[in-house]
């Protein structure tokens, strides 16, 4: 029997062809009821009550976290899955070595056997979503069918999802689709694809983020970067934040990190108290659409919505807004419990767990209390920095692009590539510790380039010369510069401070691109002159600045000849100009 709140007749607006794939996949996977998404609040209400009621939600303490609900994930299913995730590409060729391949045809037989009869007993929730401004002409539309209430709710925080979606999708013509099944949550029956030639996403087996919310990595990233590289624009992993000095001028940057190496946190940064004057706009916290606008400036959308951002660490200290912002209204996933019905994560100050992130009484001998990659999804709109700009339809224009790293050694805190095709063998040769947001080892260092080793849909030589190109088509083109927040030192302690002090390197690149901040030249870029970075109030003692801004001539002609080879693994796609910039490193290296 069907709930009264299900809306099981496909709406009058729905283009045929939507219903008419709806009706395909229902005939597959035999859901005992299908749910149209409005987007409602309404609906919302009533996909929360629904797992209330399953045990798939807990609700937190409602005096001091109203609107707050806990989702303990399957404890094999808590993170993505890089080695599960595939592109199906005509040509092997197309996806590179940088991702798994599999023949659409294998693919889809695969995922056939695997989504029949799957949503028996359950409800198929069709999602039509927008990323980016429903009014934007960058913004795309898709739907994603799911069996999961937890990524319906979801879906609502993090994208623009619903009827308005639907309306524009008719209008578009075209969407992706994305087919979604929690499976029995087995990992020896788990399979992310990818198909950019059709725009199909099927992903089976995991509810976890970006497995599950098709909207974010599969879309706007994999699928999206695809459609990118042929239309002349970028789908970047990538916050955006608008940076206001005390004259009260804003200027906006656009920041590659690999996943939890620090975007949400430089995205809603919060000044320190000896920077008076200066505010932050945040625009987005993980994915940026960069387009060349016809003033010669690349601008940029977040497509995204919503933030699904890392928990352990986040405290009043280390970033007030996201603290804040997670107090109401916030699905967390993954953190322990108090006695008082409170979330609890590693790095929150106060409080105790009782209850780890599986539900068992918390003994800090069987780990952390919160799983590592712990996540709060929450409405952008309750970030205490929200700029109304997130909503403009053109986007906003960028100064600087920054890419950084988790580097123990090596990478000092910042250093500025001499013109755009420098930068892009600096985005390409980037490295950084392996973090929870992937299965896997932790803190290996490897290669990720522009922070896009899991969400370039395609062969990494062919996007190197996407970003090449792009260069000839951006008259004014953004500084480019990249960020290291985590070398340590002998002790194994982090050098620099890090968050709200983040702010200083950003003012000294937004003075830099203006002209006004002096460097120093180096082989491997310009290095902020001591005096140009305003270090005041820090406390941070001499050789330790001095160490933070080293470049180390023996070490990184090592790094040079490690990011050769390194290259060489992408065989002739490699761009030529590339490996000729390398060159110009290796040059400059050498001893005099
Ligand atoms: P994804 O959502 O996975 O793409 O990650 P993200 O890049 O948005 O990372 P996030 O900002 O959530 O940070 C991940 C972890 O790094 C958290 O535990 C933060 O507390 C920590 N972190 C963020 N910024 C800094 C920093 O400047 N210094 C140090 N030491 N840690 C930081
Ligand atoms: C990341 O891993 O980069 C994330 C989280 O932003 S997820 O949505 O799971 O991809
Ligand atoms: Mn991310």
């Amino acid at each position: 029997m069907a709930i009264a709140s299900d809306r099981l007749e496909s709406p009058a607006r729905a283009p045929v062809e939507l219903a008419r794939w709806v009706e395909q996949v229902a005939a597959r996977t035999r859901p005992d009821r299908v749910h149209w998404c409005d987007g409602s609040e309404s609906e919302y209400r009533m996909l929360i009550e629904r797992m209330l009621a399953a045990g798939e939600l807990l609700r937190l303490n409602p005096a001091s976290f109203p609107g707050c609900y806990l989702h303990r994930s399957h404890p094999t299913d808590v993170a993505r899955v890089e080695h599960l995730t595939f592109v199906c590409t005509g040509q092997r060729d197309q996806a590179g070595p940088n991702n798994n391949w599999m023949a659409p045809a294998e693919a889809r037989r695969k995922m056939e056997a695997l989504f029949d009869g799957c949503m028996r007993g359950r409800t198929l929730y069709v999602i039509p979503y927008c990323m980016g401004p429903l009014d934007s002409p960058y913004a795309r539309c898709g739907v994603e069918i799911t069996d999961s209430a937890y990524v319906a709710a979801t879906m609502r925080l993090m994208t623009r999802m619903g009827t308005a979606a639907l309306d524009r999708l008719a209008q578009d013509g075209s969407f992706v689709r994305g087919l979604h099944s929690i499976g029995e949550l087995d990992p020896s029956r788990r399979f992310i694809m990818h198909f950019p030639e059709t725009l199909e996403i099927q992903s089976f087996g995991s509810g976890y983020g970006g497995n599950a919310l098709l909207g974010k990595k599969c879309h706007a990233l994999r699928i999206a970067g695809w459609q990118a590289r042929h239309e002349g624009w970028l789908a970047e992993h990538m916050l955006i934040v608008g940076i206001e000095n005390p004259s009260g001028e804003t200027h906006y940057i656009a920041c590659a990190f690999p996943s939890a190496c620090g975007k949400t946190n430089l995205a809603m940064l919060v000044p320190p108290a000896s920077m008076p004057g200066w505010t932050i706009h945040t625009i987005g916290d993980d994915i940026a659409w960069l387009h060349p606008g016809p003033d010669g400036r690349l601008w940029a959308i977040n497509p995204e919505a919503g933030f699904f951002g890392v928990v352990p660490g986040t405290n009043a200290h280390t970033n007030r807004h996201a603290f804040d912002m997670i107090h109401r209204d916030t699905i967390f996933t993954n953190v322990g419990l108090t006695a008082d019905d409170e979330p609890w994560w590693e790095g929150l100050d106060v409080g105790q767990p009782v209850t780890d992130w599986q539900g068992r009484p918390y003994d800090p001998a069987t780990g952390p209390a919160a799983h590592p990659n712990s996540r709060f999804t929450v409405s952008a709109r309750q970030n205490p920095s929200y700029s109304p700009m997130t909503d403009d339809p053109q986007g906003v224009p960028i100064t600087a692009l920054v890419f950084g790293g988790r580097r123990r050694r090596l990478a000092p805190l910042v250093f500025e590539a001499r013109d755009w095709q420098h930068g892009v063998l600096v985005g390409a040769a980037m490295a950084s510790e392996t973090t929870a947001a992937a299965t896997g080892d932790v803190g290996v260092v490897r290669r990720d380039p522009m922070a896009m080793k899991p969400f370039a849909g395609y062969h990494f030589g062919d996007y190197w010369q996407h970003w090449l190109d792009m260069g000839e088509r951006i008259a004014q083109k953004p500084g480019i510069y990249q960020v290291n927040w985590f070398r340590r030192d002998a002790a194994g302690r982090f050098l620099w401070p890090g968050y709200g002090e983040n702010l200083r390197v950003l003012a000294w690149i937004i003075e830099r691109c203006q002209g006004r901040a002096a460097a120093d030249d180096t082989p491997i870029g310009a290095i902020p002159r001591r005096t140009a970075l305003n270090l005041s109030g820090l406390d941070l003692p001499d050789p330790m600045i001095a160490e933070l801004l080293s470049v180390n001539p023996a070490e990184w002609r090592q790094e040079v000849e490690e990011i050769g080879r390194y290259l060489d693994e992408f065989g002739a796609r490699v761009p030529e100009r590339l490996r000729r910039e390398l060159d110009g490193v290796r040059r400059r290296l050498k001893p005099a």
